[in-house]
């Protein structure tokens, strides 16, 4: 549940999966797209090459018609097996996820342990993983061979989570990813927040300037 106080209410949205499939790449990317007024530093805490030993932050936020201020801590975590312990204190009390998964054939099994991962993780962390706002990303369409559209959508159909495909490394599919889950956050909350009158959280956000 985000945290209400006062005025303001903060959503804490994690970018999930494997090693390297690009989840600091999005992070960074979106950093490009935000307007430079509604956005803060990107943390980027201890890396080692481009893989991530603690997590990456982006913080954003805006004003909601209603009046409301709307923040967002935009976190990574390490998608390297070994830390998992990082990957449930950073998953704690999320309010929303995009799972990066990696397009590329050879990282099927690796998308689908870390998928499992994050099932395992959020019931750990005390989280309802089916009630959870979750967007899924096929990241790195420019490589091959990958798993093509067709092939990706017919295996997770029947799966409610909303598909994506981008290349974060150009900035493609990055900001619609980041809408998609904003989507999915207003449709879990706002019955219960009244966030805003008529806007929805992606469009508010759009109107502000949050995404291009
Ligand atoms: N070709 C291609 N490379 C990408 C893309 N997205 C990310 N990369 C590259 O993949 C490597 C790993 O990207 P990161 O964003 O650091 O991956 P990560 O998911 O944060 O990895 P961990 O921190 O280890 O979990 C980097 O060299 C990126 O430049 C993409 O869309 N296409
Ligand atoms: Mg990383």
């Amino acid at each position: 549940m985000p945290e209400l106080d006062g005025a303001r209410l903060t959503f804490k949205l994690v970018y999930y999966g494997p090693a390297r499939s690009g989840k600091t790449t999005n992070l960074m990317r979106l950093h490009d797209l935000v307007a430079p007024q509604l956005k803060g530093e990107l943390m980027t805490l201890d890396t080692q090459g481009d893989r991530t030993l603690f997590f990456d932050l982006l913080p954003m936020g805006f004003v909601a018609p209603s009046g409301l201020l709307i923040k967002f801590r935009v976190f990574t975590v390490p998608g390297q097996v070994a830390h998992d312990g990082t990957r449930k204190a950073v998953l704690s009390r999320a309010d929303g996820i995009v799972f990066v998964a990696d397009s590329q054939v050879t990282e099927e099994t690796n998308n689908a342990e870390s998928f499992r991962n994050l099932a395992e993780n959020c019931s750990r962390v005390g989280l309802d993983f089916d009630r959870l706002p979750v967007v899924v990303q096929f990241n790195k369409r420019d490589l091959s061979p990958i798993l093509a559209e067709q092939e990706v959508r017919q295996r997770w159909a029947g799966v409610s989570w909303p598909l994506t495909f981008a290349t974060a490394l150009s900035g493609a599919g990055v900001a619609e990813t980041f809408a998609l889950l904003l989507r999915a956050l207003y449709r879990q909350f706002d019955p219960e927040l009244q966030l805003s009158d008529r806007h929805g959280l992606d469009e508010a956000a759009f109107v502000a300037g949050i995404l291009p």
